[in-house]
């Protein structure tokens, strides 16, 4: 999708998932200044149960001058609705009706881009995907100080300061942005307040262990959702805690928050499965948080308890599925289809033909930034199938 696509609307909504974190107003706010720049009638808006508390956002929408409305009905019916950092009808999405929705994205769940939604699940930030768009439209990003630190700080909070950052547009976003320093440093010691403190604390002395599974069960006081977020994200790094499930009550049930650091157990597949039948799930491999309806859970497994419902499940799922391991092969592979490989077709550039020889550029690539030195023998191959990669790379070359 492009955005200009969206221009033949005049009355436009953008909706950050409930419990907006920094990403979904990074992202919001980028699309807010490009419609008001088209001269349209935009609101920024989430719904849900909660309004946000959490310190450094309200500080973030605070700071940036970032018109964010909290709504919890609308009166009428937006011509247009665009879910952002989020996608329309899942869970962590208030259901506004519209007459058309359209979605920005980076959440895989298993919808792919089409006229009206652009999801791109590589990339580490949906701000990253909003400064690429509004960047093809010709909006200049910089021309707003506000504007590009809440794209950055969006992408510095999705990809844990930047340390998870791997696309070529994420580190190009890093690299172009002229950001206020002084107010990313600011929000960034802004995380917690000291009773956020005190709960992350006790949380972490409140843990039950499954060595087998190298898994932690917390049970939290009741908190901001993106805390405990935060605290999943400190107990994974423990050496003999592969999976943390950290959990919460709230106002109609649990909220939980899913972190693992094994390929083998998937963050939202599990989030997915603690929550089928009685709530929602979802995110990333690695991150993936979720709802449980409290009346629900009561129905089906009330003489449980939430905690014992949590190991036991995470039981059936470890049971659910077997791990083969590509590397070591398939001992039968008698039941298995045979699979034809298409014809897969390469470009490639001579680096001769773009600069003088001799010139060191730097190519940007998914692995990476690599220098090679311009020379008749030196021709770079790219992959067709990534074609608007290719135009990427051929913009990337710059004189080093
Ligand atoms: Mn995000």
């Amino acid at each position: 999708m492009k955005l200009r696509t969206l221009d033949r609307f005049n009355e436009i909504v953008i909706q950050m998932h409930d419990n907006p974190d920094a990403d979904a107003v990074g992202s919001g706010f980028a699309l807010y200044k490009y419609f008001r720049w088209k001269g349209k009638d935009v609101r920024l808006i989430y719904g849900g149960k909660f309004k946000i508390t959490k310190r450094n956002i309200l500080m973030m929408i605070d700071e940036l001058d970032i018109p964010v409305e909290y709504v919890k009905e609308f009166d009428y019916k937006p011509e247009l609705l665009l879910t952002v950092d989020c996608q329309y009808g899942e869970g962590n999405v208030f259901k506004f009706e519209a007459e058309n929705i359209a979605m920005v994205d980076h959440h895989n769940t298993g919808r792919s881009s089409d006229a009206m939604c652009e999801i791109r699940s590589h990339i580490v930030s949906c701000s990253t995907i909003c400064f690429d768009m509004l960047k093809n439209e010709g909006f200049d990003v910089n021309g707003d100080v506000n504007l590009a630190t809440a794209l950055y700080y969006g992408l510095f909070m999705d990809s844990n300061e930047l340390s998870e950052i791997r696309h070529p547009l994420d580190h190009d976003m890093v690299e172009e942005l002229k950001i206020n320093r002084s107010l990313i440093s600011k929000f960034k010691h802004s995380n917690f307040t000291l009773q956020e403190l005190e709960t992350a604390g006790i949380a972490l002395v409140r843990y039950s262990y499954d060595e087998k599974k190298r898994l932690s069960i917390i049970k939290a006081n009741p908190c901001d959702p993106n805390i405990l977020g935060l605290i999943g994200d400190l107990v994974v790094q423990v050496d003999s805690i592969d999976i943390n499930i950290i959990f919460n009550e709230c106002p109609g049930g649990y909220k939980l928050s899913i972190r693992s650091c094994v390929a083998e157990v998937a963050s939202n597949e599990l989030a997915e499965f603690l929550t089928e039948g009685i709530g929602n799930g979802g995110g990333h491999l690695d991150k993936a948080g979720g709802f449980i309806n409290k009346n629900k859970f009561d129905e089906l497994y009330g003489a449980q308890g939430i905690e014992s419902y949590f190991f036991s499940r995470v039981d059936d799922y470890f049971d659910s599925y077997d791990i083969f391991y590509a590397d070591e092969g398939l001992d039968d592979y008698s039941k298995f289809r045979p699979h034809i490989k298409l014809p897969y077709t390469y470009g490639y550039v001579k680096t001769a033909d773009m600069f003088e020889p001799g010139t060191e550029c730097r190519v940007r690539t998914y692995e990476g930034d690599v220098y090679v030195t311009a020379k008749d023998d030196i021709y770079l191959m790219i992959e067709f199938l990534q074609y608007i990669f290719i135009i990427e790379i051929m913009n990337y070359f710059v004189k080093y």
